[in-house]
């Protein structure tokens, strides 16, 4: 049901979209059906160069596991929680889904050159976090993360 009022709420907004106003009810039903609302602030798999710090509102952690059709929710972290280092760290694609809670989330945005920069000078930073992302590694290990 709620997918439903999901849709109804976006069929909504979409008429109020210039681009879109000409189209017929029906055409614009069949969009409606292709959209999804962006809550994905980091996908599972693809390559990653930012590093991010919740500003506001919260998200929640995803990951693929053995013997689930779903990404399994890990965590949920909040206002001052950061994300995003392990694949800069490891040198890997992201290892899990990083998505939106709330609507008004706001995160800064690291890029790598600046991560690299932080971490590089502040040395006690990069130990810190290379052991955490070791830790990342094992618990993705332990819960059998894909
Ligand atoms: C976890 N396994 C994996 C979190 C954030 C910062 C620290 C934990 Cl220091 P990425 C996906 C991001 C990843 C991590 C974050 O998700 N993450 C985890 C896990 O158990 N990733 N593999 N828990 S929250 C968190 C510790 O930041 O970095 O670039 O993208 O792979």
């Amino acid at each position: 049901m709620q997918t439903t009022q999901a849709r109804h709420e976006e069929h909504f907004q979409l008429s109020a979209v210039s681009l879109l106003r000409e189209l017929p009810e029906e055409k614009l039903a069949k969009i409606v059906d292709c959209l999804e609302v962006v809550k994905y602030i980091i996908r599972e798999g693809e390559e990653g160069n930012t590093f991010f710090i919740i500003a506001k509102g919260e998200v929640i952690v995803t990951q693929s596991t053995e013997g689930f059709a779903e990404p399994q929710e890990i965590k949920t972290l909040g206002v001052g929680d950061y994300f995003g280092e392990k694949a800069l760290i490891s040198e890997d694609v992201r290892s899990a889904n990083i998505i939106c809670n709330e609507n008004d989330t706001h995160c800064l945005v690291v890029d790598r050159d600046n991560f690299n920069q932080m971490v590089g000078t502040y040395e006690e930073l990069q130990a810190y976090l290379k052991e955490y992302v070791e830790e990342l590694s094992r618990s993705d290990e332990r819960r059998n993360a894909l």
